[in-house]
């Protein structure tokens, strides 16, 4: 354990050593590089420990492979989980230095989109914290999601280089670099036993060098490992002498082609590319992926390959990974002598598959030709899966036989990356629990039929320690003197804090919290935007990828609405709100860069008017991501979680939020149902229409959306408004989002839940003007939280799917 001198002096050595500068004379980046540098070393030690546990030990293990690990600043988190948080945060004020200008120094590694790549994340410090044998295996983009800048009110996408400076907490394994396979021709002969072997010619060679992030556990010595994959140039190819020029150019572009492969993170959420790079970066990650996994099972366990799924268990994180089906047949048949029976038993029994979505334009579906041209052995893998899948359906299940090309893993010319994974994988789930039922009762119901026991929830969580213990610490120090910190190893301990729901100091605590986090993002925000915030007005947050289905169009016209009757009444008693948005669009997807743009004509005409004054604010943060989501949600008060139902697979901004005292508005959808059912209805304003209802519309080809329009004035008004330019600089300026609702029968029913929407919100304001009420509902919110630490989530997984024991 440290103390603020022995700190001290580490850090003191530390500058002297590494950078030959003095605590007075050290940047702020100088100041990161050491402490990073002293955590690093700090968790040396335990990292090899606990590799040499899981080797002798000769447990199961868990692989989560994932094409997005969002893991956002390392800094604060490793500190945390070494239990040295509090010293370095109190050393470096005593030396007079800003901790948070050091903290801030660090780049967010932004190696995901959204849900899918934080809740890997979030896994890997709960598999860590828990003791499980757990690594997750990911790609080292060059380039991570892109940065957001907003011109004019248009997001303009700039490249993230994030590594222009060192990443100190990474390290370069070069002696564990492997070879990943491309293209070529496919021989086939013949063995004496009248077996098939098959071999390679002719094939491009790419070079997987691992780059590897340790992942500490909650002050319990246990350091996993995130390894992340770099696409190289193989080095005997790099000294091939090119004689004439035209080879020298052709070298280059092969060269930056390979590089290429872990270039850049595709910025899509939800939403699929066909594109030829993204399946090159799919199948570059699951073959270096799994050839490792083979070489540690060989290394670690004394057990022969047919046993690999006793030791060894593959998650897949969406279809992005799934090619792991046909290439770890591949490898077992090709490279290691098993017959396609021997190999199919062991494939199935270790690959499992977590559903993310079921938006139909996010269903990877690949063009069987590209993959031909790409990975021949492959494909014919995946050929012979099909054809065996189909003939086993006919023969097995006449009763299903004409749903065969509903379920075929080939059809149209296109391999159905879902189908892979289902019929490759021994588990499929959901993350949440309507999410799961959709799957079964709707989207994969025929092959629910097929494989009853297969399917399973796993609902989704969030690592507690950075969003609550981490970036709320003032409300982590309340709870902790109310109920002891037991709650920090045990999260499910916070419903402790139901006994102080009537207990008036401890009431004023929780809410002098939230006014001093409020207070924090009003001064960021000011920085930001130059806009100043009325921080007694209601801080209203929606924070998340910007998606049609996630309607912050809804939002924005109760903005308008409430503007509008403002303008129309200015005595209106109205408690102040700030509405606080942010979100990056996909830089191919229109409508959703028209409701950013259409979010700051609003803003800056509510923000100007000077007859609204601070009674309605509305900010956009540019650039969302992790470290500015640290920011903003603890000094959130309302959660809007507002998807259309049916179409939010979980939602885990909801479960940050309520940990940290923000009541929820949302739709019965995802995970908030989950929520709803814990804190009881008193304690979260549910609105609008529910999946069953929503599911139906579409069964019947939609509702009447000019219907509403003509019957509402109050719709009427605002989507004149967008249509006759009120919010735009120009007529025209927001007649996409006009027609789309109108001509396109708002498929999202933006306008059938705007009534309900408006009246929860009239509702939400009278409560909040009860603020002894409030703070009730405030703290049976962060009580019933524990239930979505990644923890329980994490447990869940390991004791139902992966059967993996905590380390001893
Ligand atoms: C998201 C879901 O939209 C969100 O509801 C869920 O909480 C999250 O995954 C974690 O499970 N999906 C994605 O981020 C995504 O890209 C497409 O899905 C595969």
């Amino acid at each position: 354990m440290y103390t603020i001198k022995t700190f001290q002096q580490l850090l003191t050595d530390k500058l002297a050593k590494h950078q030959g500068t003095t605590v007075e004379e050290a940047s702020d980046k100088d100041l990161y590089y050491a402490v990073a540098s002293i955590v690093k070393e700090e968790m040396n030690e335990n990292w090899l420990k606990t590799r040499q546990k899981y080797k002798e030990q000769d447990e199961r293990q868990v692989y989560y492979i994932s094409m997005e690990f969002l893991i956002g600043r390392l800094m604060e988190s490793n500190l945390l989980n070494c239990g040295m948080l509090d010293v370095c945060t109190d050393t470096l004020k005593s030396l007079g230095r800003d901790p948070e200008a050091v903290y801030n120094q660090e780049h967010d590694a932004a190696l995901g989109n959204g849900g899918l790549g934080r809740l890997a994340a979030c896994f890997l410090d709960s598999i860590a914290s828990l003791r499980y044998a757990g690594h997750g295996s990911g790609i080292r983009y060059r380039y991570g999601l892109f940065e957001q800048r907003i011109i004019h009110g248009n997001q303009v996408e700039l490249p993230d280089y994030w590594l222009k400076e060192d990443y100190p907490w990474e390290t370069r394994k070069p002696e564990e670099a492997l070879k990943v396979q491309f293209g070529g021709e496919v021989h086939t002969h013949r063995r004496f036993d009248g077996s098939l072997e098959f071999s390679y010619n002719d094939v491009d060679i790419v070079r997987a060098v691992p780059y590897d992030v340790q992942v500490a556990g909650y002050d319990n010595d246990v350091v996993n490992t995130l390894r992340l994959w770099s696409a190289e140039l193989p080095p005997e190819d790099s000294s091939i002498l090119a004689d004439s020029e035209s080879k020298y150019y052709h070298h280059l572009d092969h060269m930056h082609s390979i590089e290429q492969i872990s270039g850049f993170l595709y910025p899509d959420d939800s939403h699929y590319e066909g594109k030829e790079l993204r399946i090159k970066q799919q199948y570059f990650l699951v073959s270096a992926t799994l050839q490792n996994i083979i070489r540690e099972y060989k290394e670690r366990h004394r057990a022969p390959l047919h046993k690999l799924h006793e030791k060894i268990v593959i998650q897949i994180n969406d279809t992005h990974p799934s090619l792991a089906v046909p290439e770890l047949m591949r490898i077992l048949m090709d490279d290691e002598g098993f017959s396609w029976e021997e190999a199919w038993e062991v494939t199935t029994q270790t690959i499992a598959y977590t559903n993310h979505t079921t938006l139909s334009e996010a269903l990877e579906k690949w063009p069987v030709d590209m993959i031909k041209n790409l990975l021949p052995r492959v494909f014919m893998i995946i050929y012979e899966i099909n054809e065996r899948f189909c003939k086993g359906i006919w023969f097995d299940h006449p009763e299903l036989r004409d749903r065969i090309p509903e379920v075929a893993v080939i059809a149209h010319d296109q391999v159905h990356m879902a189908h892979l994974a289902i019929v490759g994988s021994f588990s499929v789930n959901g993350v949440a629990k309507l999410h799961t039922e959709i799957l079964k009762n709707k989207e994969m119901k025929p092959f629910y039929d097929l494989f009853p026991e297969k399917f399973n929830n796993k609902t989704n969580g969030i690592t507690h320690r950075r969003w609550l213990l981490q970036v709320n610490p003032k409300l982590s120090d309340v709870i902790t003197e109310a109920i002891g910190p037991q709650w920090i190893k045990q999260p499910s301990k916070l419903i402790g804090l139901m006994r102080y729901s009537n207990d008036q100091p401890f009431l004023d605590k929780i809410s002098s919290v939230k006014q001093h986090n409020k207070l924090v993002l009003a001064q960021l925000i000011k920085e930001r935007t130059g806009i100043t915030v009325n921080e007694n007005s209601i801080f209203d947050v929606q924070i998340k990828r910007l998606h049609e289905y996630k309607r912050q169009l809804l939002n924005i016209f109760h903005v308008i609405y409430l503007y509008n009757e403002l303008k129309d009444n200015p005595a209106l008693d109205l408690t102040p709100r700030t509405f606080i948005f942010a979100a990056k669009a996909a830089p191919s997807y229109h409508m959703a860069k028209e409701v950013i743009k259409l979010i700051h004509h609003v803003a800056s005409v509510v923000n100007n008017d000077k007859d609204i004054g601070d009674k309605l604010k509305v900010i956009f943060l540019e650039n969302y991501n992790v470290s500015l989501a640290e920011k903003i949600i603890p000094a959130a008060e309302l959660s809007e979680q507002i998807s259309t139902a049916s179409k939010e697979a979980s939602g885990t901004g909801n479960m940050k939020m309520m940990m940290n005292g923000a009541i929820t508005v949302g739709t019965l959808d995802g995970a908030n149902i989950e929520i709803r059912d814990l804190v009881g209805d008193p304690n979260i304003f549910i609105f609008g229409l529910n999946s069953e209802e929503v599911l139906d519309y579409y069964a019947h080809g939609g509702y009447n959306a000019k219907g509403i329009y003509h019957t509402d004035e109050r719709v009427r008004k605002i989507m004149d408004q967008l249509n006759g330019g009120e919010f735009g600089s120009q007529e025209i300026e927001f007649k996409d989002i006009f027609y789309h609702i109108l001509y396109n029968n708002d498929p999202y029913f933006v306008l059938k839940d705007f009534d309900p929407y408006i009246e929860t919100h009239e509702l939400i304001e009278r409560s909040y003007r009860n603020q002894k009420a409030w703070q009730k509902m405030s703290v049976a919110n962060i009580a019933y939280s524990g239930k979505f630490s990644s923890d329980r989530t994490i447990h869940e997984y390991a004791s139902d799917i992966w059967k993996l024991k905590p380390l001893k």
